[in-house]
């Protein structure tokens, strides 16, 4: 009778276990696995907003979407990124306008020099209805920009001396990302371009494969390029907006009501971005100023922009069609 009644309740205990397991794997299987792109550390102000991102979609849709971030880039460098979430192999990512003017010509207007007067300026634009017509143009390449991420003023920063005025770039090698743009921007300046991915700039930077690169205080710091090039001049040249993006084959699959839910969280994310930015950009200056970095501010960064002028004027005559835009992102700064 004990042996029975014990192997009733095992029997009992399995069946249970195996409908449990069940349940879940077709509660899993009903789930839409999301994999989204970083290419910051965790502790990054765009990593910490991205992980409320997932949060809040997983909690909202009640897991019918289980969103999940790999940090890092370990799934790719940007420009890879930005092909895979195109087409559908990623399904979120945050990116940096920057290397999406190769793929989609008008972001390109957000990559000429000095176009934003100020981080602010970049956000009020964005804001406002001339950032969708760029989102638009973002959704006919299959990415739906469903807010826009800060990333503050990118400036010049290289292994041998202070940049003050143009003349000081000459014939430096400079790290740009990928675009023909920022190309012919150092060119402009006297300087070698070098397009390369980011996860390779502090190895070039300590070989002396190149000599300098430009980018925003948290990234100056928190890819470490600050411990090999020590002089961080602040050209602030370039107020570069990023989407959180989501692949155009995952959100046409949701529903009206998921998608609310999605484009919601991304606008939070968007708010908690932009406010631990500037906690960030003030913590990483600090940081890299107490680890002996030296940074001067450029006085005449008029003289720098007079050398950049060729961009825009090359730019708008390449594409005609877009020099109404790039009159209205002006104008809606003045
Ligand atoms: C950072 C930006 C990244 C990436 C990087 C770079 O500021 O957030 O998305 O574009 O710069 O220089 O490649």
């Amino acid at each position: 009778m004990l042996i029975n009644k014990t192997i009733n309740l095992s029997k009992t205990l399995t069946l249970v276990a195996l409908a449990g397991a069940v349940s879940a794997a077709s509660a899993s299987a009903l789930a839409d696995q999301w994999r989204g792109w970083n290419i910051h550390p965790p502790s990054y102000p765009n990593s910490i907003a991205l992980e409320s991102f997932a949060d809040e979609v997983a909690e909202k849709t009640e897991g019918r979407i289980e969103p999940k971030i790999y940090h890092n880039a370990v799934l790719g460098d940007q420009p890879d990124a930005i092909e895979q979430t195109r087409n559908g192999a990623l399904d979120f990512a945050n990116f940096n306008m920057g290397p999406m003017g190769p793929i989609v010509s008008a972001t390109n207007i957000l990559s000429l020099p000095f176009i934003f007067k100020s981080p602010d300026d970049m956000y009020r634009v964005m804001d406002s209805e001339i950032g969708d017509r760029f989102a638009d143009a973002l959704e006919e390449k299959n990415l739906m920009a469903l807010s826009w991420f800060g990333s503050g003023a990118r400036s010049l920063y290289n292994t041998d001396h202070p940049v003050n005025t143009p003349v000081d770039v000459e014939g430096l090698k400079v790290r740009v990302m990928n675009n023909d743009l920022y190309v012919q921007m150092i060119d402009e300046l006297g300087g070698n371009a070098t397009p390369m991915a980011y996860s390779e700039v502090y190895q070039s930077l300590k070989t002396g494969v190149i000599d300098g690169a430009e980018n925003n205080y948290p990234s100056y710091e928190s890819s470490g390029h600050y411990e090999v090039a020590k002089y961080y001049s602040l050209t602030e040249h370039l107020i570069l907006p990023e989407c959180l993006c989501v692949a155009k084959s995952s959100w046409d699959t949701l529903s009206a009501e998921d998608q609310g839910i999605v484009r919601e969280a991304a606008q939070h994310a968007a708010v908690e971005q932009r406010q631990l930015w500037k906690e960030r950009a003030e913590t990483s200056r600090q940081r890299v100023l107490d680890a002996g970095v030296e940074i001067n501010e450029v006085e005449d960064k008029a003289a720098f922009q007079a050398k950049m002028q060729p961009i825009y004027d090359d730019f708008v005559a390449e594409h005609p069609d877009l020099e109404s835009l790039v009159e209205d992102v002006q104008a809606a700064q003045e």
